[in-house]
């Protein structure tokens, strides 16, 4: 008993506001799935995509959202290996190509023709969401659908980003924008990989819940005079973290990494302020041997080991929930720098 319409989150115009209205329930093309989303986590990047923020733009209208847990209510003709019934999650890849080089070698999220849920094509901001049968997210049945959703953009970012940055366990990481949703994610991955984590981020409850969550020192952006020299102070001999993720909105702290990084140490930077720019000193950049890349999202391996840690229990997402008709009003803390931790939409109300 699949409806013909659904309640959706619309962004009709580029720079918003989202409009809360009944849209038709799509089917499924012979690839992909319909999935009935329960509970969906707001990502920077749909405020990003609403706002109209990066030099790609979206398709219009937009429905945004790509933390979407839910469960498989149809599919496609082709469709083999996700059933009716499972629980499924909308990530932020919602399909590649699967042929070309990047493909090929589990490097999806570089593939040339992209589907972008909640970007280039409809995401997990609506009651019933159409998905690619090959990336969906595989969620265990034992996870809870509202908790987990995080996971699905988040979680497998930042753990994805942890690898990419090569620090091994005993090393440390400072993890930029520590008290948001990826941040909080972070500090736990990191933990769980056997790292010590310096968090940096604003204001007291940010500070309670990144030494809640395990770090071992919090380091205030906003009260401290001296950034760079907190941060080598928090490790061993002063020397700096061996790895810094940048998970920030803002792009002072993307010149500030390369300034504490240990020498030979990896700058991975996430986070994507609009119109922002790495830059760092070259003769410091060489003279100690600093690496500086990107890492975006993750393969469907990484979205499977993300969720892997979550299922056992090593990740517990600091989340608060609220009606998908209330989505604007995330949006308006999410701009003010406002939210510790994640909000979820669930899309019943
Ligand atoms: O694949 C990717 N690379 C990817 C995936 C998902 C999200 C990238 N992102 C991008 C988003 O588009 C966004 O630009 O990562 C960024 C962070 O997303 P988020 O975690 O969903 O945003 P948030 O919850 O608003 O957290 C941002 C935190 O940064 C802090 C804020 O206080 C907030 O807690 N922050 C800021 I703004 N400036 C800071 C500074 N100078 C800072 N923390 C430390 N120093
Ligand atoms: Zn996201």
């Amino acid at each position: 008993q699949i409806p013909t319409e659904q309640w959706a989150q619309v962004v009709e115009k580029t720079g918003g506001p989202v409009v809360y209205k009944k849209i038709p329930v799509r089917t499924p093309g012979p690839d992909e799935v319909l999935i009935n989303v329960k509970y969906s986590g707001v990502c920077h990047t749909d405020l990003h995509a609403m706002l109209g923020d990066w030099p790609i733009p979206t398709k219009l209208p937009l429905v945004g959202g790509h933390e979407g847990a839910g469960i498989v209510v149809a599919r496609g003709e082709l469709v083999k290996d996700v059933e009716i019934g499972d629980h499924a999650g909308i990530k932020w890849l919602n399909g590649s190509c699967l042929n070309c080089t990047f493909c090929n070698q589990a490097d999806e999220p570089l593939c040339g023709k992209p589907l972008l849920s909640g970007y280039t094509v409809d995401g997990s901001f609506q009651q019933y969401a159409i998905a690619k049968a090959a990336h969906v997210a595989h969620i265990p049945k034992e996870c809870d659908l509202e908790a987990v959703s995080p996971i699905l953009c988040a979680g497998i970012t930042v753990y994805k980003g942890l690898k990419e940055s090569g620090a091994r366990p005993g090393q440390f990481v400072a993890i930029v924008g520590a008290g948001g949703g990826l941040g909080s994610l972070a500090i736990q991955y990191a933990k769980a990989m056997g790292l010590h984590v310096i968090a940096i981020d604003g204001g007291d409850e940010k500070n309670e819940l990144c030494k809640q969550l395990g770090a071992t020192a919090f380091v205030d952006f906003q009260t401290s005079k001296d950034v760079v020299a907190d941060v080598k102070a928090a490790t061993p001999e002063g020397l700096g973290p061996h790895a810094v993720l940048l998970v920030a909105v803002q792009e002072k702290p993307f010149q500030q990494a390369t300034q504490y990084v240990r020498a030979r140490g990896t700058v991975v930077c996430i986070g994507l302020p609009a119109n922002a720019m790495v830059s760092a000193p070259v003769f410091d950049t060489v003279i100690r041997m600093i690496t500086i890349k990107g890492s975006y999202v993750g393969n469907r391996a990484d979205t499977t080991e993300a969720l892997e840690f979550y299922r056992r229990g090593l990740i517990k997402v600091p989340y608060k929930t609220v009606g998908l008709s209330k989505l604007q009003d995330v949006y308006k803390l999410m701009s003010e720098g406002n939210i510790v931790g994640r909000y979820v939409v669930d899309t019943s109300k």
